[in-house]
């Protein structure tokens, strides 16, 4: 349906390439590997891929960052591989968004190499270089992945920013020359038959101009930059020059991942008429399980806490702006294992994802979700292959801020390592995922967790993602209809309704392993609710709610 907002009765399936299907047995998933595997996308019924990087990269952060925008790594394929891709996705009414990573690039870019060169080269101010301040870098910031965010460069005796590692240099967009070398990238990859982009940090790329130091965090010693660096003075002057000069006139979909987004600003950004993007990925929900110490430092997760946060930018989006819904990407641990109970695995997977695809919003299923894969639960530091996660352990334990049991076990829950094991396809050693050796390990309860033996049971968490995404397309009242959050004080139970034309659509879910009473009005329902998908057989719908219990009733 070209023209039409097709993206907001879409759901879109994240394939991080590296871990979904190796073609060619080095162990690392590829292009060929991703298109073996459309007849699957296509039974399970989404509408969307979103494929993390794949451009030549020298591989320090799993390819966000990138040395070619306009190529692929060979290691994931060709040019030609990627326009088979793109061919096999747009046969079966499916489209393809890439990832736009653009806050930096790789030091072994051309750029970047040309900039650092000297400090009179044609490419200085792509990057963010100052002279340091009295012996050390120029302010206090610290990197996202541990240790600070400026690297002294001998060549020329100036730091260079980096918010994230040291060999990912932040692109300086107050230049108009990176902002224009931005939007030929972007014009590229859609004159090529790219369908729209997931855009990484996209609110990182306006800057305090004086970059000023900032508070000191809780526990790193550095400064926290985002109030100088995130949501900054141009960025909605930015997106919107990047719409008009690139998006303008074409039927693209366009996310922006916005780390420390507030519903507000996200309301600016997705307001059709401002023309900036199609919506954002906020984190507010997964951050509530951290602790003053960040990601590293969890706390148990709090459900009145989450149904607050969600069901406020359901408020906050619901009419002019638009949701993206997620709870898993490459960055986050599995939700099964973080959101729901392993011990009550499979209903808590379809309970979760009932939750979640009957909101307001477009659902983005990240791979292996669909079959409720869990976290890898990795016991040895040296099995993990995150830089995040490789940093912040070696500076919990080297600094002795955190004893080395206490610091596996936070690696253990939150590493993003937890969602970048192989895709699960069957029982065999090599899971299907590669006959070589992978480059990380496969979790061992592939044997029973996968993808084969889900698509041959009708009651698998693969048939019930398959039943909500097709629920999405049958029912208006899902894609339109007015959030209304119900129970918001009950501490076991997401309850909520969708209005539409007089229909209303009346979601309920056990968040607990105990057997809870549905405490509602039979009125919220309206009248003969029918029930059009749950995890446990027809009782009605406001019968006590099992372990993990969901329920999805159409009531007029
Ligand atoms: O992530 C942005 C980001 O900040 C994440 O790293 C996440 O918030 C962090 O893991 C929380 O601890 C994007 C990409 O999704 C991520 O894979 C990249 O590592 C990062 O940017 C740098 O490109």
């Amino acid at each position: 349906k070209r023209g039409t907002d097709w993206w907001k009765s879409s759901v879109v399936y994240q394939v991080y390439p590296s871990s979904f299907n190796d073609s060619d047995g080095d162990g690392v998933g590829d292009l060929p590997g991703v298109i073996e595997r459309l007849d699957y996308l296509e039974l399970l019924g989404v509408d969307v891929v979103w494929l993390s990087p794949v451009y030549p990269s020298p591989w320090d952060d799993n390819g966000y960052d990138i040395s070619d925008y306009l190529d692929i790594h060979p290691m994931f394929g060709t040019l030609a591989d990627w326009d088979r891709l793109r061919d096999g996705l747009h046969e079966r009414g499916m489209r393809l968004m890439m990832d736009l990573v653009v806050n930096h690039t790789s030091d072994e870019h051309p750029w970047f190499i040309e900039s650092r060169a000297s400090k009179d080269s044609d490419k200085r101010d792509f990057y963010f270089w100052r002279p340091g301040r009295g012996g050390g870098p120029p302010n206090n910031w610290g990197s996202v992945f541990s240790g600070p965010a400026w690297t002294y460069d001998e060549a020329t005796g100036e730091y260079y920013l980096h918010l994230f590692t040291r060999r990912q240099p932040d692109l300086n967009w107050e230049n108009p020359r990176v902002r224009a070398a931005v939007h030929d990238v972007a014009r590229w990859w859609l004159d090529r038959g790219a369908d729209g982009f997931r855009m990484d940090v996209i609110n990182f790329v306006s800057k305090t101009p004086e970059l000023p130091s900032g508070p000191l965090a809780a526990t790193s010693g550095h400064g926290v930059f985002t109030d100088y660096a995130v949501n900054g003075p141009r960025l909605h002057e930015f997106l919107h020059e990047l719409h008009q000069e690139v998006f303008a006139g074409r039927d693209v979909l366009t996310v922006g991942e916005m780390p420390r987004v507030g519903v507000e600003q996200a309301l600016l950004h997705t307001m059709v008429e401002r023309r900036e993007l199609s919506m954002v990925f906020q984190f507010e929900h997964v951050n509530l399980d951290h602790g003053p110490g960040g990601k590293f430092d969890p706390r148990p997760l709090d459900l009145v806490r989450l149904k607050e946060s969600l069901n406020r930018w359901q408020a906050g989006l619901g009419e002019s702006g638009w949701n993206s819904l997620y709870w898993n990407n490459h960055d986050q641990p599995r939700a099964v294992s973080r959101f729901g109970d392993e011990a009550h695995r499979v209903e808590s997977a379809k309970a979760l994802a009932t939750t979640l695809h009957m909101m307001k919003g477009t659902p983005y299923v990240y791979q292996g979700e669909e079959l409720g894969m869990t976290n890898a639960h990795m016991a040895d530091i040296a099995d993990y292959r995150d830089v995040e996660t490789l940093n912040h352990h070696r500076a919990m334990v080297e600094t002795g801020r955190v004893n080395e049991g206490t610091a596996m076990a936070a690696v253990a829950r939150m590493s993003r390592d937890n969602a970048r094991t192989p895709v699960q396809w069957d029982a065999s050693p090599g899971a299907g995922f590669t006959t070589g050796t992978p480059w990380i390990g496969i979790n061992p309860n592939h044997t029973q967790i996968n993808a084969e033996a889900a698509v041959a049971d009708p009651d698998s968490v693969f048939h019930y993602y398959r039943r909500l995404i097709a629920l999405r397309k049958e029912h208006p009242v899902i894609v339109h209809g007015r959030f209304e959050p119900l129970l918001e004080e009950d501490p076991a139970v997401y309850a909520y309704t969708r209005t539409l034309d007089g229909r209303v659509l009346l979601v309920t879910a056990n968040w607990s392993s105990d057997t809870v009473p549905l405490e509602l009005d039979p009125s919220v329902a309206r009248r003969d609710p029918v029930r059009l998908i749950g995890n446990y057989p027809d009782e009605g719908a406001f019968a006590p709610l099992r372990p993990w219990e969901a329920r999805v009733h159409l009531g007029s």
